[in-house]
């Protein structure tokens, strides 16, 4: 196993940012409740966010109440969702004695200040974070893992420099295949494999995959990645880095845990398995599928009938979202909806569409096609871990 990351260097030092503990401030008695069984969330305040549905405490795992996604197409920093897997998460970094640590298979091993790396040519780039349970509460037959809802995604401006450009620095050597990368936090149990993910050698040099210091205009917020953060524009957030600390060229393919263990989606064309049914060949999931959602109307939600508005927003892995179909009719006839500002491949677009409604039941569903030529499914799909949902999705309306 390739050893990564030394973040002790960085400890004990007077923190000029730090995290106030204790962690959260429960709402006294609110509660959100998502649309599943056991889907009562109490909602906390962290430092840096306003109050979200927290699914654990240790570590912190919080998601964003839907309806934020209603407010914009950026989701604002102090309602972006959080995910952690280890509960040693570092509660002081000072700024000046951050280093990023550039090892491995590289001609000049670098440690780079954050002043050094603010030097280098800044990018700046809109994309979707989505951690790969996302929705997970939804899926029939349940499965086991954090039961989300549909919070744990969002959509902010990143801003930083290109991982490239960094690489370069170190100088690559022939012959490297992976780049891992790991970030501050730790396990409680030193037996617990540290938080660590890698990219292939040609993603990580394709120039838009960044480390970012910034998160719509202002620092990461510290539960986003303070102060370094790894984007990995239409990647799940599994690719993330938060805190990020060490990056290591590797001449052999990363054989961590949340590589070789967790993290793996079935190798066929729908990442599904029917369920129960052996998982065959696996492998690294990647890239996000396209999906869609009404932001305005929940399902089960009753509206006036007559011209009713149809707010929401898509998004796919990177190839864009080329249309956005509306059904009043459960899936059998559809209409398209008004695409607004494209902001850029990897955002969050938004989309309107006015139905006529007359009074009664109707069976709404939306769906989004991508540039890639792909779509959604009409049913959903499952896996065991319960990752990659992207169906249809369906939102029952009562016309008055
Ligand atoms: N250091 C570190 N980075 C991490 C993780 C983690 O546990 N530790 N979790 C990853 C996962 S699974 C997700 S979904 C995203 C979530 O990013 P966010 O907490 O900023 O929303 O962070 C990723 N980066
Ligand atoms: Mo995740």
């Amino acid at each position: 196993m390739v050893e990564i990351g030394r973040r002790d260097f960085l400890k004990g030092s007077i923190a000029a940012g730090a995290l106030a503990l204790p962690f959260g401030r429960p709402m006294a008695g609110e509660v959100a409740t998502l649309p599943f069984a056991n889907g009562e969330r109490p909602l906390v305040a962290y430092p840096g966010k306003r109050p979200l549905l927290q699914t654990t405490a240790r570590p912190p795992q919080l998601e964003t109440p839907f309806q934020v996604f209603d407010e914009g197409v950026i989701t604002p920093n102090d309602a972006f969702f959080v995910r952690y897997h280890l509960a040693d998460i570092p509660t002081s970094i000072d700024p000046d004695l951050f280093r990023l640590e550039i090892s491995g298979h590289v001609d000049r091993p670098i440690f780079l200040s954050l002043k050094e790396l603010k030097s280098l040519p800044v990018i700046d780039l809109v994309a979707v974070n989505q951690c790969s349970g996302n929705s997970r509460g939804f899926i029939l037959p349940r499965v086991a893992g954090g039961q989300l809802g549909n919070g744990a995604m969002g959509n902010a401006r990143w801003t930083g420099v290109s991982l490239k450009s960094v690489l370069d620095k170190a100088g690559v050597k022939q012959g490297a295949v992976q780049v891992a990368f790991t970030g501050l936090d730790g396990p409680v149990l030193p037996e617990t494999p540290r938080y660590a993910k890698a990219l292939a050698i040609d993603h990580a040099e394709e120039g838009e995959v960044m480390l970012a210091w910034a998160m719509n205009g202002e620092e990461l917020p510290w539960l986003n990645g303070y102060p370094l953060r790894l984007v990995v524009p239409g990647f799940y957030g599994t690719y993330w880095i938060k805190h990020l600390s060490s990056i290591t060229v590797l001449d052999t393919p990363f054989d961590g845990f949340w590589m070789q263990k967790a993290y793996r989606i079935p190798d066929n064309e729908c990442a599904c398995v029917e369920p129960g049914a052996a998982l065959g060949k696996t492998v690294p999931i990647h890239r996000l599928p396209v999906r869609s959602f009404i932001t305005n109307l929940t399902d089960g939600a009753t509206v006036r009938a007559g011209t009713v508005a149809l707010r929401g927003i898509a998004f796919d892995g990177g190839s864009g979202i080329t249309a956005v179909d509306i059904s009043l009719d459960d899936g059998t006839t559809w209409s398209a909806a008004r695409l607004g500002q494209n902001i850029g491949q990897y955002s969050f677009r938004s989309r309107s569409y006015e139905a006529d409604l007359k009074s009664g039941s109707h069976v709404v569903r939306v769906r989004a096609k991508a540039g890639d030529g792909t779509t959604q499914p009409m049913e959903p799909r499952w896996n065991p871990a319960g990752y990659m949902r992207n169906v249809i999705e369906t939102t029952r309306l009562e016309a008055l």
